[in-house]
């Protein structure tokens, strides 16, 4: 079989899974996690996303992917706020799910089949995908917002986003992109740009979420300037789902 076969098969067999990584507010409250999806092959044991998505999107199976990780998501975020462990969840969604003209009623179907309130689901979109076509996407983008659900814009910083667009596209959040992060203390850093890309999520009234910290140095710089979530090892590694109930109780 072609890894595309090997997907399809994995989809019926019920092998994938979701990990969850938190992100945190400036006191450590975690107030969302994101869904990343693994395989869980019987022989190779997990395999991480990077493996099966390029595939996944090639072959067009990343649909039917997209379909389960957001009906998953929701039925586990529905369960933790049965629990008393209200938590959102946020969602990665691919150019081609969420090109379909019935995407949109996907996130209806996963949301009423789950019992969860739309407020606690976030789907985030990379800059690229938004950003290849604002006017469609902010069409999009808008009826989920009606619905109640919050919209991230993911990866952010790596894209080509024109500011009049993000200035009129119906956005929660900004996620920026990792790499910068990642490159705060180098020599030459990214400490103007990241400053930068948060005083424009200030100006234009939307959230800002850092990914990939690592170091108490990048956390109390992403502090000063007052971003207001933090995801990253520092806090968390991408956790299966038994063990992020115990992360909320310790943390919440
Ligand atoms: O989980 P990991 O740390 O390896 O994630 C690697 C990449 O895979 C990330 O860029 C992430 O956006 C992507 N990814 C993880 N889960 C999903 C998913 O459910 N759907 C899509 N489309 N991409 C995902
Ligand atoms: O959707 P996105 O491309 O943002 O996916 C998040 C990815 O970042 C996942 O692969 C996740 O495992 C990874 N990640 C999360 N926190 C950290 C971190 O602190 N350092 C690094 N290097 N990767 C991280
Ligand atoms: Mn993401
Ligand atoms: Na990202």
């Amino acid at each position: 079989l072609e890894l595309e076969g090997w997907l399809r098969r994995a989809l019926e067999l019920g092998e994938f899974e979701l990990h969850y990584q938190p992100q945190v507010t400036r006191s450590g409250t975690p107030v969302a996690v994101e869904a990343l999806v693994r395989w869980r092959h019987p022989s190779l044991g997990l395999v991480p996303p990077a493996k099966f998505i390029p595939a996944a999107e090639e072959s067009g199976l990343i649909v039917a992917i997209g379909e389960w990780v957001l009906a998953e998501a929701c039925r586990q975020a529905a369960a933790w706020y049965r629990l008393g462990q209200p938590i959102r969840v946020a969602v990665n969604v691919s150019a081609l799910q969420f090109s379909r003209p019935d995407f949109f009623q996907t996130v209806e179907q996963a949301l009423s089949g789950a019992g969860l309130d739309p407020s606690l689901l976030e789907v985030e979109l990379t800059e690229s995908l938004v950003m290849h076509d604002p006017g469609e996407s902010a069409r999009q983008m808008e009826q989920l917002r009606a619905l109640g659900v919050r919209v991230a814009v993911d990866d952010f910083g790596t894209g080509y986003s024109s500011l009049s667009y993000l200035h009129r596209l119906p956005i929660d959040v900004l996620k920026i992109d990792r790499s910068f992060v990642a490159e705060l203390e180098a020599p030459r850093g990214t400490q103007a740009l990241v400053q930068a890309i948060v005083a424009l999520a200030r100006a234009l009234d939307l959230m800002v979420v850092a990914e990939g910290v690592e170091t108490d140095a990048q956390l109390a710089f992403l502090n000063e300037l007052g971003c207001d979530l933090v995801q990253g090892y520092l806090f968390a590694r991408p956790m299966p789902t038994r063990e992020v109930s115990a992360f909320l109780t310790m943390h919440g």
